[in-house]
């Protein structure tokens, strides 16, 4: 932990309590800490008392005895897309359930509709105020998906506008694949044929553009099959792409186990997940990505088997699901709140759900995630009392200061 780095410092952050999500104290808390910065890279973690007598450094930076923690990361999201689906609320407020909605032709194939007739910098439009309100609460690293799409060129945009995100707003970002979404409607009634179009066509091409990071599939009834998910797969390794997958959110299809069984990043959902699923995830190593806002929004009451993963020592990150039907809701912290009081993780779990975890759900372990030396220097800087106090109060919450890759951000968000 207390790594002293010769030479010159480019920051130094002091009087901080760090919150480092490494080693073995809650939060990995170190009180009265400090961090300094050399480039985008955290250089030097430790105590105050401990920091070297002399060095040489920039700029130093009073943090007023306030916490610093990573920056946070968003590892699930279906950031861009078009139109909202306030109707089909009002309809499931009044009995009809998402299934039945997605079953008649509403759901997700409505919001593909109005994704399919939109420009790419209408997208952008869209998803910008979504982005931002995410990162002015501590968003540092995300993953945006496609799958609004479903088709070459309708798939394109979407990851073309993700790009443009990314770019714009200066974050760290996993664009995924998720052409197995839905169906889409020139496909009905040949599932199997859409699934060739997409192995055969669609994401060659696209991942030859450069546009996809990581490769994701709805494994549902009202979806995609194990098998048919299972060929996306395969055309995913042949092009050297990591995946992923949404699985058992409204039943237990074993799309967790397959996912494992292809080394996935990540299951996600997992409502419906049985002891055979964890065993896989926890062999391959696959991190348990929970979506509160979509079981909330859904009224769902079967709860992932928390003390199940617990138990098996399966890596638990937090996201928003940021979508238009199922979780319409663009508040990180939010999700914190809603797993503990939900599901009864803790807040220490919930936080590392969205820094150590998080960043593990994209595979980004080595990169971020953590305050460690070595790591980006995506930092947050909160006026909190305690880290708990982040998962226990709603709304008012922001950070004071924001840094990505070292530069200071809060100004500019
Ligand atoms: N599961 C979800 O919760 C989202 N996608 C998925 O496969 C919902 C997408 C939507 O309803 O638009
Ligand atoms: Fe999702």
């Amino acid at each position: 932990m207390m790594t002293t780095a010769a030479g010159r410092w480019d920051r130094l952050i002091r009087n901080v309590h760090l919150a480092t999500f490494t080693g073995d104290q809650e939060y990995g808390q170190l009180r009265h800490g400090a961090v300094a910065l050399v480039a985008d890279r955290i250089a030097w973690v430790g105590r105050e008392t401990d920091l070297p007598a002399e060095f040489d450094c920039d700029e130093q930076i009073d943090g007023q005895g306030q916490w610093l923690l990573p920056g946070f990361i968003d590892c699930h999201t279906h950031l861009v897309f078009a139109g909202n689906r306030a109707d089909e609320f009002a309809m499931r407020l009044a009995g009809a359930s998402y299934e039945e909605i997605a079953r008649a032709g509403g759901g997700i194939a409505s919001t593909v509709a109005a994704t399919r007739a939109a420009s790419v910098d209408q997208l952008v439009a869209a998803a910008r105020p979504r982005l931002a309100a995410l990162m002015a609460e501590g968003v540092t690293g995300i993953e945006v998906k496609s799958g609004y799409g479903l088709s070459l060129e309708a798939e394109r945009q979407m990851l073309l506008a993700a790009t443009q995100l990314r770019d714009e707003f200066g974050i760290s970002m996993q664009r995924t694949f998720l052409g197995a979404h839905a169906l889409p409607p020139e496909y009905q009634g040949d599932a199997d044929g859409y699934i060739d179009y997409l192995c055969l066509e669609v994401l060659p091409a696209l991942a030859a553009e450069g546009l996809v990071d990581a490769v994701d599939g709805f494994c549902e009834s009202i979806a995609f099959s194990p098998e048919q998910i299972r060929r996306v797969f395969e055309a995913a390794r042949a092009l050297d792409l990591p995946v992923k997958l949404h699985a058992e959110q409204l039943s237990n299809q074993h799309g967790s186990a397959l996912v494992a069984s292809f080394d996935g990043l990540s299951a996600d959902h997992l409502e419906y997940l049985d002891g055979d699923g964890i065993a896989a995830m926890a062999n391959a190593g696959t991190t348990a990505v929970l979506l509160p806002g979509a079981y909330y929004f859904l009224k769902e009451t079967k709860q992932p088997p928390l003390a199940q993963l617990r138990q098996e020592q399966v890596a638990i990150a937090l996201a928003s699901d940021a979508n238009p039907g199922s979780s319409p809701i663009f508040s990180l912290l939010l999700m914190l709140n809603l797993a503990c009081t939900l599901w009864g993780m803790t807040p220490a779990e919930a936080l590392a759900g969205i820094t150590r975890n998080g960043a593990k759900a994209l595979g980004w372990q080595g990169r971020c995630g953590t305050i460690e030396v070595g790591k980006r220097a995506d930092l947050l800087l909160w006026p909190i009392d305690t880290p708990a106090q982040l998962a226990y109060q709603v709304g008012a919450l922001r950070p004071s200061q924001i840094w990505i890759g070292g530069e200071l951000r809060k100004d500019r968000l």
